[in-house]
């Protein structure tokens, strides 16, 4: 005898720079995707609501220093502290978004200045990648694409530590390189372009969602 059960929720990252509208699109298609019939939960990252939370919040908004190597390790703790909630919401049959995830990780950090007493290479992308390993893994990763020039118009953007040009440029460079490993490998990345209004950004943004929800469907029902 077969028992029924629910297909588990898909795994969507929402990724892009700083003020692309990540968190304006999440808000946007958490309703969208309830409204539509489909159980769906936000999490963001960094979580600031925990303990390694608020030391990110500090660090963010420099009202405290860390070095490279130990904000990196804090970041990717808050992603695992938040694993096994992450893993029965998905197998409970609910979607859940992420606004951010692993990859703004690893290219915020590989793309800091090197500084002359860090030992050879500390901030390589293999090492940036290792603590995350693990991790489960997006069915899909919505980038939004968006160039300095915009971002720069948009409201907030500099009362950050790394919404400064320099740093926007590496990352913009980092994240490509990133997308290009990932082409080989079943096509994770879904580009958009975010430079259009709210409403043309978020139904691009639904198209990406579903490819998401299908590659659900057709695959084994694990958590990848
Ligand atoms: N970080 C993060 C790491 O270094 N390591 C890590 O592991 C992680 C997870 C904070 C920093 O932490 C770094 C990366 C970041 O530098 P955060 O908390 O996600 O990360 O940052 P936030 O400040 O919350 O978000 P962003 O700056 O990235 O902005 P969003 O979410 O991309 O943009 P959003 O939606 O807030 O929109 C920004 C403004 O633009 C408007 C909005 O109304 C808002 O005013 N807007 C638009 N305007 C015109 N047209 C559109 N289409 C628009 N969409 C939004
Ligand atoms: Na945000």
């Amino acid at each position: 005898m077969t028992t029924p059960h629910t297909p588990r929720g898909a795994l969507i990252a929402i990724e892009g720079l700083d003020r692309a509208g990540k968190s304006t699109q999440c808000d946007l298609l958490l309703k969208r995707l309830n409204s539509s019939g489909i159980p769906a939960t936000l999490q963001k990252f960094p979580d600031r609501t925990t303990a390694i939370g608020t030391t990110i919040n500090s660090y963010l908004t420099s009202t405290s220093h860390l070095d490279d190597q130990s904000i990196h390790l804090l970041f990717s703790a808050n992603r695992w502290e938040r694993r096994d909630s992450l893993l029965s919401t998905l197998t409970s049959g609910t979607t859940i978004l992420l606004d951010r995830y692993i990859y703004s990780g690893i290219v915020f950090t590989a793309a800091k200045p090197k500084s002359p007493v860090q030992p050879p290479n500390p901030l390589s992308i293999q090492w940036c990648k290792a603590p995350d390993i693990g991790l489960p893994r997006p069915d899909i990763i919505i980038f939004l694409n968006i160039t300095q020039e915009d971002a720069e118009k948009r409201a907030g953007f500099g009362d950050e530590r790394y919404e400064k040009k320099e740093m926007q440029e590496k990352v913009r460079r980092l994240f490509e390189e990133l997308r290009g490993e990932g082409s080989n490998d079943k096509g994770d990345w879904w580009v958009i372009d975010a430079g259009g209004t709210v409403e043309e950004v978020a139904e691009e943004v639904w198209k990406g969602v579903l490819e998401g929800l299908r590659r659900v469907k057709e695959g084994n029902g694990e958590v990848r």
